[in-house]
């Protein structure tokens, strides 16, 4: 590989927002390429971001992370490492690089801080190695990363098709822009275990896992078409289906990957109640144990209002759709 010298440019400093998946990806067509096995399509979300800065290092010896302050293991580095070798072979450079990157919301726990994070690391280490890339080529690049990041570039609602390299826009109709997800943050702390192993876990040993991925693409293909049609029941109701075929799938692994606490249970009870009384709203549940509640932006003070006071409900995070992740002034 050729040395290249990298000057002024070699530092940059990138935001990228979170996404919550309406149909979810779960499970991988291909382990080393890190493709996935079923289609998937997500709401960014404005009020969870990442933010990450990358300066190749001429004097550095490795690759160093740094992650809400705390430095991390080169155990806890890998996927970052990686990252940085294919951008390092793309742009034909060497340097090691220093890479801090910041969440504003708890890293880890089924709040999607892999695809926030990957994809502003994504955009600040190419930008840093002078490469300027399409953001299909960014998407492919966060995506090889891990799978929801690669629809982390981009704003909006993002689908990625099952066994896809990369992550598309959709063009959405009007009801779009009155969606807000209404988070209820029922513990802080760390999913008992990752996304990537789950995965690979409920793959191999739940009996239903081929019936998901038999599901899977007609639950995508609802909650897009009532996206587009702009019908929020329909896209409500297609959403937690989507959520729940993933989770029985994931119960019945071995062993059971059971992600909900009560107060999950408690939360997804109070989203039917307040439906029972006339108010729009549906769950969703990812690798951990926080609810998230679609609604539009006129309900959502009374959904949260609900949601305040299921007990084990700590604090809840209002967001609005988000943009495409974007460069910000180098550190
Ligand atoms: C999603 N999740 O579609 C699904 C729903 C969680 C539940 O994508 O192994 O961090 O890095 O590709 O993307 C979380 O998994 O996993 C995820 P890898 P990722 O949002």
């Amino acid at each position: 590989m050729s040395h290249a010298v990298i000057g002024a440019s070699s530092a940059s400093k990138a935001l990228a927002h979170s996404n919550i998946a309406l149909a979810k990806y779960w499970g991988k067509r291909d382990l080393a390429r890190n493709l996935p096995d079923v289609p998937s399509l997500s709401m960014t979300l404005a009020a969870l971001c990442t933010v990450t800065s990358v300066r190749f290092d001429p004097e550095a010896s490795a690759d160093h992370f740094v992650l809400n302050g705390s430095a991390q293991l080169p155990s806890a580095s890998a996927k970052v490492y990686a990252l940085l070798d294919r951008v390092r072979q793309r742009a034909g450079i060497e340097q090691r690089a220093v890479v801090e990157s910041s969440n504003d919301f708890p890293t880890a726990s089924g709040l999607a801080s892999s695809a926030s994070g990957f994809a502003a690391l994504a955009l600040a280490a190419t930008a840093a190695a002078g490469l300027q890339l399409t953001s299909a080529e960014l998407s492919e690049l966060a995506r090889s990363a891990s799978v929801s990041a690669g629809r982390s570039i981009h704003g909006g609602f993002v689908a990625l098709e099952a066994g896809a390299e990369s992550a598309e826009v959709l063009e959405v109709g009007p009801l779009a822009k009155e969606l807000v997800m209404v988070v209820a943050v029922t513990d802080p702390g760390p999913k008992a275990v990752g996304s990537t192993s789950a995965m690979q876990l409920t793959q191999q040993s739940s009996p239903y896992y081929s019936s998901f991925r038999e599901h899977a693409p007609a639950a995508y293909r609802e909650v897009r078409a009532a996206l587009l049609a702009s019908d929020l029941e329909r896209l409500g109701a297609a959403m937690e289906h989507s959520t729940l075929l993933m989770h029985a799938c994931m119960l019945a692994a071995q062993p059971p990957l059971l992600y909900w606490s009560g107060a999950t249970v408690s939360a997804l009870r109070c989203v039917q109640e307040l439906r029972r009384a006339g108010t729009i709203a549906f769950f969703t549940i990812d690798a951990g144990p926080h609810v998230k509640v679609l609604t539009r932006a006129s309900d959502s003070p009374r959904v949260s209002a609900a949601l305040q006071s299921v007990p084990g409900v700590q604090r809840l995070i209002v967001s609005g759709v988000g943009g495409p992740a974007r460069q910000l002034e180098a550190p």
